[in-house]
C-alpha cells in the first residue's frame, strides 16, 4: 500500500467482503472511490469509515480478522515507521499503520511494539543530538495524525455500555500514551473520554464524581510534584471507592514499586496489551 488510499483488495479484507462486493458498492455510489492513472480504484479511509458508521457494514464485533503470520514482522517494522515519522510523512505513516492493522496486528501490538519502539528511537536520536527538538516535534505530530486515520478504520468491539476517563498526570506533557489508552478502550467497546496530558488530579476527581465512569486511566511519564499528586490521588480514590470505579495507572512515572505504594490502583499497566486484557475482563465482570 503506497498511500492512505486503499486498494479494492485491502478494502475487501478490512470489511470482510469479496472484492466483487467492494466494486459493486463503488459502482452503486455506496463507497466513494477515485481512479489511478492506470484505472485502478482507490478508496479513502474516510469513505470506509463513513460506510461503516452509516450503514453498519464491516466485520461482526468480536470476529477476529484473519492473520498472515509470516508477513507480520516486516509490515510492522518500527525502523520503517521511525523513518516515516522523522520525514514528517503523515500519509505514509498512516498507510503503514493501516496496512499492518489489516495484516492482522492488533492495536495493542502496534502500540506496544511498533509505535513505542519508533518513539523511543526518536527520543534516543534527540538525546544523542542526532536530531533537533523540531525534528522530534514533527515526528510526534506525524504519529498523532497517522493514528487519527488508523482510528477511523479500526473495528470497535460491541459497545459495552461502560464509561472511562483517561488523562495524563499534572506536569507531564507526554500525551501519546493517553491517546493510545483511549484508542484501546474504544476498540474494546468502551465510551472513553480523553482529558489529555497535564491534568490536575483534583480536577479529575471532580469530573469523576460528576460523570461516574467505571474506569479511570492515568498515565505518567514522570510526576512533577510527588507529594501533591499523592494527596490529590488519595482524595480521588475516596470518590472512586464510593462509585466502585476501577483505576488503572500506566507509564514510567509509576514503574517504581515504592512510588506505586503511594498510588494504590486496581491495575498497573506495563503496556497496552495489559490494558486491553484488564478492561475486557472488567467489562465481562460488569456484564
Ligand atoms: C515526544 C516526546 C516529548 C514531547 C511530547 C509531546 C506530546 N505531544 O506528547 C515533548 C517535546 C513535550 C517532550 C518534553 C519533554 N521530554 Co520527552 N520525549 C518524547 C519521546 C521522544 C516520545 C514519548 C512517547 O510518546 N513515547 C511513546 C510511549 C508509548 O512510550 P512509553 O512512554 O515508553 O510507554 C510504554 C510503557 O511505559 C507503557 N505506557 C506508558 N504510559 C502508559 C499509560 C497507560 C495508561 C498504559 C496502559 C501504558 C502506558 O506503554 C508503552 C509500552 O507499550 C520520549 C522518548 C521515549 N523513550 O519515550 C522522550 C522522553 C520521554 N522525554 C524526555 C525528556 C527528558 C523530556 C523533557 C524533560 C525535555 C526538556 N528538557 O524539556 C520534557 C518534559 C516535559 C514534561 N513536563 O513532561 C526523556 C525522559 C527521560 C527520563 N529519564 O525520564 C525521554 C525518554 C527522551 C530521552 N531519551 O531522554 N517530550
Amino acid at each position: 500500500m503506497s498511500s492512505a488510499n486503499l486498494t479494492t483488495k485491502e478494502v475487501a479484507r478490512l470489511l470482510q467482503v469479496s472484492e466483487a462486493t467492494v466494486k459493486r458498492w463503488a459502482d452503486d455510489g455506496l463507497l466513494h472511490s477515485s481512479k489511478t492513472a492506470g484505472g485502478h480504484r482507490r478508496f479513502s479511509t474516510h469513505s470506509i469509515a463513513t460506510l461503516r458508521r452509516e450503514k453498519g457494514i464491516g466485520p461482526a464485533p468480536g470476529v477476529p480478522r484473519p492473520q498472515k503470520r509470516n508477513r507480520v514482522a516486516t509490515v510492522s517494522s518500527p525502523v520503517r515507521l521511525t523513518e516515516l515519522l522523522l520525514a514528517g510523512d503523515e500519509k505514509e505513516a498512516a498507510a503503514f499503520l493501516i496496512h499492518a492493522y489489516m495484516e492482522g496486528h492488533s492495536l495493542a501490538e502496534l502500540f506496544d511494539k511498533t509505535i513505542t519502539e519508533a518513539m523511543h528511537e526518536v527520543g534516543e536520536l534527540w538525546f544523542r543530538g542526532a536530531i533537533t527538538v523540531a525534528d522530534e516535534h514533527l515526528a510526534t505530530r506525524a504519529v498523532f495524525s497517522a493514528l487519527q486515520k488508523l482510528r477511523s478504520i479500526a473495528v470497535p468491539a460491541e459497545p459495552t455500555g461502560m464509561k472511562a476517563i483517561c488523562c495524563g498526570i499534572e506536569g507531564d506533557l507526554h500525551e501519546l500514551p493517553v491517546h493510545l489508552a483511549e484508542m484501546i478502550l474504544e476498540a474494546e467497546g468502551w465510551d472513553a473520554r480523553n482529558l489529555g496530558p497535564n491534568t490536575p488530579l483534583f480536577s479529575l476527581r471532580e469530573m469523576v464524581a460528576r460523570q461516574r465512569p467505571q474506569l479511570i486511566c492515568i498515565s505518567a511519564r514522570s510526576i512533577a510534584d510527588l507529594d501533591r499528586a499523592t494527596s490529590e490521588y488519595a482524595q480521588l480514590r475516596k470518590v472512586t471507592a464510593k462509585l466502585s470505579a476501577s483505576v488503572v495507572i500506566g507509564g514510567e512515572g509509576f514503574r517504581d514499586p515504592t512510588i506505586r505504594q503511594r498510588f494504590p490502583s486496581d491495575f498497573y499497566a506495563e503496556d497496552f496489551a495489559g490494558l486491553s486484557k484488564f478492561v475486557r475482563a472488567l467489562a465481562k465482570r460488569h456484564a
